[in-house]
């Protein structure tokens, strides 16, 4: 008979973690792989395994505490083994041993041997919480030689396509995914043997995931499965920034459910305790969601019916292409928004004459600091501070219809054109920050858009967004609400005109502006008060240091 003492494995580096539930009680006889408890972070919730057989002898912890790794779990009691000692590092340099390696739950590498060659798993990382996400290109095959930061696949979320890159060097063994497989974090992507490896502790993993059955908590989709046909919005898409929804309280087996049939488990009422979401939770969420928009549509007569199929060759030659992911996604959240948002479209101008002479004059400046500086980071610094005097433009409409959600934190998107689609990255706290940085992760922001390296974080969280086709033309146009903001302000190209000043014209540098507001938020007499206000910072720049 041995004693196992088991331990909290590395929890990817999460502190203090909640014990949400405990899978086993003293006397049980759990086997190998066998869920002992369930822990919850900000981001996964995940089970941590039985890295033995064996009958239950004690348990250090219970539901609601906290633990953090290396803390004692629980004894087992184990037929025809030696006193298990807890979890010891397990570098090179320390001789590894079963014993050891047992107190872990699912190594996510097999460690070297007295050799520096190890074969690794490479898994999906972190996807911002997106799941299910689609490859849609394979960028390597079996027998690849592959260096650090190689691109593995491609994946395309609700957002954006993004590269998931090698995380070692390596050849590569065994390719676990396909152009079309549906990935989830912590899925394995690629076995990769590294030889050679002057540190074999050293591990692949992108993300130190503790144990196979890692969940990451869904964001609210970008998309919910909502037609375009759906009745005025009485439940408009969660904002999917975990920080405004807070923690999602439900065990994996509910995360799966949800996941399954598609429901947004940030939309879900927990009657478990402490609110926790029970899978009878989610069934029920399905059940009103399946009934209301139905009735409450055909009661409102607003179903659109489809325009009629037609068959354009027989006007002349077609071809029929493929729509991308991110232009499919992005047709039904314009038409969503268009559909349910009241749009009204305030216009404006904004004497920029002075800006332009300024953003001259720091030219060489910003060439020297290896960067460029365009309208656009003083339209975001002067949009930050808008946001700030006008906090009606920083809400979004709460689900239940009767409040709005007041944000104090001040995030921008800035919408870029990709080959691949329309993205809108979101600059963080715009209004903590100088036209420097601004400029600077503009640019940043930008190339990653074009190279596919956006990450669905980088385009989660907005509160405003500013669609600028100053580089390209136009007087002006009406954009769509990025729905759950409720504004959105669109620029069009500075150009040259008269301008009275009491006795005479003059040539002035007139940036149109066009903001599209949600009425159901906003009120015309606060929009024109938003566009006059940013008339006045961006016609004397002064006032942006106020
Ligand atoms: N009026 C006049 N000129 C303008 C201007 C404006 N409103 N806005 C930008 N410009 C000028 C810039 O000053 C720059 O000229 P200089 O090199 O002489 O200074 C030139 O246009 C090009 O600017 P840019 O596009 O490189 O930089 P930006 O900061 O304006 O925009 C980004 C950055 C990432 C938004 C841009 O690269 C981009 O992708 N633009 C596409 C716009 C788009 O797709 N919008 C979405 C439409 S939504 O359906």
């Amino acid at each position: 008979m041995a004693n196992i003492n088991v331990t909290i494995p590395d929890l990817g580096g999460a502190n203090d973690v909640e014990v949400i539930e405990l899978c086993v009680a003293v006397g049980d006889t759990v086997a190998e792989g066998d869920s002992l408890i369930v822990l919850e972070t900000d981001k996964a919730s995940m089970e941590i395994p039985s890295p033995h057989t064996g009958v239950v002898a004690a348990i250090h912890l219970q539901e609601g505490a906290t633990c953090n790794v290396g803390d004692a779990l629980l004894d087992l009691t184990a037929e025809g083994e030696e006193n298990v000692a807890p979890e010891v590092d397990q570098g090179v340099d320390e001789q590894p041993s079963d014993t050891a390696q047992d107190s872990v739950p699912e190594p996510v590498e097999e460690v070297a041997v007295a050799s520096v060659s190890q074969t690794l798993e490479m898994l999906v990382p972190d996807l911002g919480g997106a799941s299910e996400v689609e490859v849609i290109e394979v960028a390597v095959a079996e027998g690849d030689e592959i260096a650090e930061g190689d691109t593995i696949v491609v994946v395309e979320t609700d957002k954006a396509s993004m590269e998931i890159p090698a995380t070692s060097s390596g050849k590569l063994v065994s390719l676990k995914l396909s152009e079309g497989s549906k990935v989830n974090q912590g899925d394995l992507m690629a076995l990769v043997e590294s030889v050679g490896s002057a540190d074999a502790s050293q591990s692949t993993e992108p993300a130190p995931a503790p144990v196979a059955s890692v969940e990451a908590t869904p964001a609210a989709p970008v998309t919910p499965p909502v037609a375009p046909q759906v009745a005025p919005m009485q439940a408009p898409v969660a904002e999917p920034s975990r920080d405004q929804q807070g923690k999602i309280h439900a065990g994996p087996a509910v995360r799966m459910l949800a996941r399954e049939l598609g429901a947004d488990l940030t939309q879900v009422s927990g009657t478990g305790p402490k609110g926790r979401i029970l899978k009878e939770d989610v069934h029920a969420f399905v059940k009103q969601r399946l009934n209301a928009p139905v009735a409450s549509a055909a009661a409102a007569g607003s179903v659109i019916a489809q325009p009629p199929a037609i068959d354009f060759s027989q006007f002349g030659e077609v071809e029929k292409i493929k729509m991308s992911k991110i232009h499919r996604l992005t047709a039904q959240n314009m038409t969503r928004s268009w559909l349910n948002v009241p749009h009204v479209t305030q216009f404006d101008h904004a004497d920029i004459t002075e800006l332009e002479a300024f953003r001259k004059g720091i030219k060489a400046e910003a060439e020297q600091r290896g960067t460029k500086v365009t309208p656009l980071p003083f339209m975001l610094k002067a949009c930050a501070m808008a946001l700030r005097e006008f906090p009606q433009f920083n809400v979004s409409l709460d689900n239940d219809g009767e409040h709005l959600i007041q944000k104090h934190y001040v995030n921008i998107g800035v919408a870029v054109d990709t080959p691949a689609g329309l993205v809108v990255p979101v600059l963080r706290d715009v209004d903590q920050k100088s036209i420097w940085q601004l400029s600077e992760e503009i640019i940043e922001m930008g190339s990653k858009a074009k190279n596919k390296k956006l990450m669905p974080a980088d385009m989660q969280g907005g509160c405003f967004t500013i669609s600028s086709l100053g580089s390209i033309g136009g007087t002006a146009f009406t954009p769509i609400v990025n729905t759950p903001e409720v504004a959105i302000l669109g620029v069009s190209k500075a150009d040259i005109q008269p301008r009275w000043d009491g006795s005479e014209f003059k040539p002035r540098l007139m940036m149109p502006l066009s903001l599209s507001y949600d009425h159901r938020a906003i009120n015309g007499a606060d929009a024109a008060r938003f566009t006059a206000y940013l008339g006045k910072v961006l016609s004397d720049i002064r006032h942006l240091v106020m």
